[in-house]
């Protein structure tokens, strides 16, 4: 199984974030990639390999132009704004106001961009993003030239990014971005299975209306739990897209035997749509040891997820969630190592 990653996307390295009404010690950070780097290329069977740049093409057929442009720019916007430190939004558009144009101040751009104030944003968050959606490419490509698996071991994360904005430490969404790359070269359907603790929220929205990727998600119930506005069981999808996608809410403090059997609900969806390719955005913030969740798996449940995700069907792994930064690796290598089992 190849592993993509790039040391670019340790560039965005957040200092602070704005949690319980306070400027705290950022969460999302580059030592979390580094952590899962280490513990998987000491899998047996996993190898790092090489990675190519696929541009800034296959990022757009995702992605909004003018949204791209921004998180490009928006170092020296900041700058120019006699600014320092990282950039936070605190105003967005109310339930009726206009969403149509976009503000020309630098807060309204940060505020039409993005839908929290919990997600650093600085200037070298572009290139570390651009960085992690190469990595999510390069697994895709791994598996169009005939790999059986890969893992894109994406970060920052991507799951709560949408078409034109970023949030939940989330620019670009990378297993969207792999999606619609299988689609792009020829693929018929992609199922995309969003275990992270958190509802996928961006890749639900991102394919809502669509029928061609199917999104499956397990998740903390969002009445309890972040993302709150989006992640409901009766999310069916819409027009074309409706009846293919699945929300599997579970209570706070849900155990290994619970998780697992809304897992293999899903899959039992995922043979019925029969993909061509299979994306697993994997968050492991399901880990009892998880600082922000609360669910409570253990570290010998994780080779159990693991063993579960085997289907007979080339598969992606991308990196999302989990900040449980001493156990993040051996968490990560024994979902691996469970799913290569003969
Ligand atoms: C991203 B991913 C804690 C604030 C947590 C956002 C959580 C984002 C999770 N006080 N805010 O899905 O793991
Ligand atoms: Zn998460």
């Amino acid at each position: 199984m190849k592993l993509f990653f790039s040391p670019d996307q340790m560039a965005h390295n957040p200092q602070k974030e704005i949690s319980d009404g306070k400027l705290v010690d950022a969460v999302e950070t580059p030592q979390r990639a580094q952590m899962v780097f280490e513990a998987l290329k000491d899998v047996a069977g996993v190898t790092h390999a090489d990675m190519q740049d696929f541009g800034r093409k296959p990022i757009e057929q995702v992605h909004d132009t003018g949204y791209i442009d921004f998180l490009h720019a928006f170092g020296d916007l900041w700058v120019e704004a006699g600014r320092e430190g990282e950039g936070f939004p605190f105003v967005w558009p109310g339930r009726d106001f206009r969403t149509d144009k976009v503000p020309h101040h630098l807060d309204g751009k940060l505020g039409h961009y993005s839908f929290d104030a919990g997600t650093p944003l600085t200037g070298k968050t572009y290139g570390a993003a651009y960085a992690s959606a190469q990595s999510a490419l390069n697994g895709a490509d791994a598996l169009l030239r005939g790999d059986g698996a890969a893992f894109s071991l994406c970060r920052p994360p991507g799951h709560h990014a949408g078409k034109d904005y970023y949030g939940g430490y989330c620019f670009f969404n990378n297993a969207a971005i792999a999606a619609q790359y299988f689609r792009d070269q020829g693929a018929a359907r992609v199922s995309i299975f969003d275990v992270d603790y958190h509802h996928g929220n961006g890749t639900q929205s991102i394919f809502y209306h669509r029928n061609d990727v199917q999104f499956l998600s397990v998740h903390a119930d969002p009445l309890e739990e972040y993302p709150y506005f989006l992640g409901h069981a009766d999310e069916r999808g819409t027009g074309m897209g409706e009846g293919f996608n699945f929300n599997y809410p579970l209570p706070l403090g849900t155990e290994a035997p619970t998780f697992l059997h809304q897992i293999q609900q899903g899959l039992t969806e995922i043979d019925r749509y029969d993909p061509d390719y299979l994306v697993i955005s994997l968050g492991v913030d399901f880990f009892e040891g998880d600082p922000i969740s609360q669910f409570k798996l253990t570290h010998p449940d994780m080779t159990k997820v693991g063993a579960l995700l085997r289907t007979n069907r080339p598969t992606l792994f991308v990196m999302e969630g989990g900040y449980a930064v001493g156990d993040l690796g051996r968490n990560v290598a024994a979902i691996i190592a469970g799913f290569l089992l003969d």
